[in-house]
């Protein structure tokens, strides 16, 4: 395992996914799938316009009690696994736990036949579904799809009030389709906006852009998209790994606005869909590190402040640019968010081989540790990866990645669509082994 120190003077000279400049949206992955390419889909339906955290390390609060197996529609066939997660936190009501299928052959039937059962997802790019093996399985192993660029918001508003929904349509659809559920990505972000967003200024115009841009969208999806990331990496620290002077990241929302664009946001998403599952997202949060306390802090004042949020996703990139974390990190760190009352989900998991910074049999490890921490939480609702297969993995063209040309390595299936021994060990995650 890496030694925090080699991590950290890495990453003092990294800047990626985390630097507040980077509002270009970055190079898109080797599979050539852009930030903002290519949407073809019609434009219109226009406008319905409208109108100190503290960063103290806090506990991890871990439930004590006995063990209780839940109970739960383990037969469901796209597992509405979000609802299971409902009256299992806090800290004074005993831990449950999940309990594996008997027996199962794709991660999706792991996922469905488990007790709660937990959604598999995976991004999806409009590139990706041009490749026949791409879909077979993607829609074989998954039952959980994220828009890996296409509902971000440059991609759906590109002017103002002027909305794009064809490449985020023909993803939904096909999600559907196949009987996948579709996670929202994302409302309200300071990456991937596009320029008339990026230069708002004053908090009239900005909480206006943001509502306009909240309502229109949960609004063209509502029906089939039921779960969001409202907002999306809103705190930075000095490393991309989570250290250093952990705090609220500069961006035209929260420049304008200060935090409460936050609850803002939750409020907005909220007054469109009242049985919407909303969730915050964040990466390097993973671990029991500074940034992941911040956000805890951050997260526990909304719950307090009764801001309608129900869920956390920790986006588990492991590798550079990012941290690293291991599973008995990972289980503390989301049970503390659990005991808040909230759904946890591993939103954006890849573990990135570049460098070899984490070493083949490190990236095992990983990838069973943390998939089973998650899996034996029935507060832990999903586990998305980053992707399908190697080849097009987002970290194969991002500098911070170090790859310098290579692949990644960092996902389940290589460039055949083959699975590697990375997926065999998520599925003993999955199914308790
Ligand atoms: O995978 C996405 C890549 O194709 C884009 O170029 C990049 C631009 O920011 O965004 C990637 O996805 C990010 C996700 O939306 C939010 N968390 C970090 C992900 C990896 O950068």
């Amino acid at each position: 395992m890496r030694s925090a120190p080699f991590t950290l003077l890495l990453s003092a000279f990294l800047c990626t996914i985390g630097c507040s400049d980077d509002g270009d949206g970055g190079a898109g992955g080797a599979g050539g799938q852009g930030a903002t390419g290519g949407t073809g889909g019609a434009t219109g339906g226009t406008s319905t316009s409208a109108g100190g955290t503290s960063a103290s390390t806090s506990g991890t609060g871990s439930a004590t009690g006995g063990t209780s197996a839940s109970t739960g529609d383990a037969s469901s066939s796209t597992g509405d696994a979000s609802s299971s997660a409902s009256g299992t936190g806090g800290s004074g009501g005993g831990m449950a736990v999940r309990t594996p299928a008997a027996s199962a052959s794709t991660l999706r039937e792991a996922g469905e036949k488990a007790n709660p059962p937990i959604l598999i997802g995976a991004a999806i790019s409009g590139g990706g579904l041009n490749n026949a093996d791409y879909k077979r399985v993607a829609a074989a192993e998954h039952n959980y799809v994220t828009a890996e660029n296409e509902m971000k918001w440059d991609a759906l508003e590109p002017n103002p009030g002027q909305f794009s929904w064809g490449a985020a349509d023909n993803i939904v659809n096909w999600a559907r389709t196949n009987n996948m559920k579709v996670k929202g990505h994302t409302l309200v972000w300071h990456n991937q906006l596009p320029g008339w967003a990026n230069s708002l200024s004053g908090a009239t115009q900005v909480e206006q852009a943001i509502r306009r841009h909240i309502e229109n969208v949960m609004g063209h999806f509502k029906d089939r998209v039921d779960t969001w990331d409202v907002v999306n990496e809103a705190v930075i620290t000095d490393s991309d790994t989570g250290v250093g002077n952990p705090r609220m990241r500069p961006s035209v929302f929260f420049n304008a606005l200060g935090e409460r664009y936050l609850d803002l946001a939750f409020e907005i998403a909220r007054e469109q869909d009242p049985d919407a599952k909303l969730y915050y997202n964040d990466y390097s949060i993973d671990a029991l590190n500074e940034k992941a306390d911040f956000v805890y802090e951050m997260i526990k004042g909304m719950v307090e402040r009764g801001v309608p949020i129900d869920g956390v996703g920790f986006q588990m990139h492991i590798g550079p640019p990012n941290n690293e974390a291991g599973g008995a990190d990972v289980a503390a760190n989301l049970r503390r968010f659990a005991d808040l009352g909230l759904e946890v989900l591993i939103s954006e998991m890849d573990i990135n081989r570049c460098s070899n910074q984490v070493t083949a049999e490190e990236q095992l490890t990983y990838y069973h540790d943390i998939v089973e921490a998650c899996f034996v939480m029935p507060e832990c609702t999903g586990i998305t990866f980053w992707g399908i297969n190697d080849g097009r993995s987002w970290l194969n063209g991002w500098a911070g990645a170090l790859c310098n040309g290579q692949s990644s390595q960092s996902l389940l299936f290589n460039d055949q669509y083959q699975k590697k021994e990375t997926y065999n060990r998520v599925m003993d995650a999955l199914m308790g082994r």
